[in-house]
């Protein structure tokens, strides 16, 4: 799970998890909510699957607008976890 992914195996990943993007040795997704009470729930979502994950994201949040990074820094770049998170993300949004 913590092994480093190459970078066919990121294209393969990204092509199953919708809505994300390569940003400089992460993979990011940007989020928009009706309001901050709205994206906090969100968030609060994902720091719970995060934490059972031990995997946890580096987000940033503006009011309604949320923006999650995600790697792996053990590894210093992206692996499955990464990518099991995102979808776990993905999910919530379903
Ligand atoms: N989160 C992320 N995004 N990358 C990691 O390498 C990582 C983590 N490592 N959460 C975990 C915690 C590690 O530091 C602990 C000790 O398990």
């Amino acid at each position: 799970m913590r092994t480093k992914l190459g970078d066919a195996q990121i294209v393969d990943a990204l092509r199953q998890t919708p809505g994300w993007e390569l940003d400089d040795g992460a993979i990011a997704r940007s989020f928009e909510f009706a309001d901050f009470k709205q994206c906090w729930a969100f968030m609060q979502k994902v720091a719970q699957v995060a934490e059972e994950l031990d995997h946890h994201p580096e987000w940033t949040n503006v009011y309604n607008k949320l923006l999650i990074r995600l790697s792996t820094h053990d590894a210093d770049g992206l692996t499955a976890l990464d990518f099991k998170l995102a979808a776990a993300i993905n999910a919530f949004m379903a």
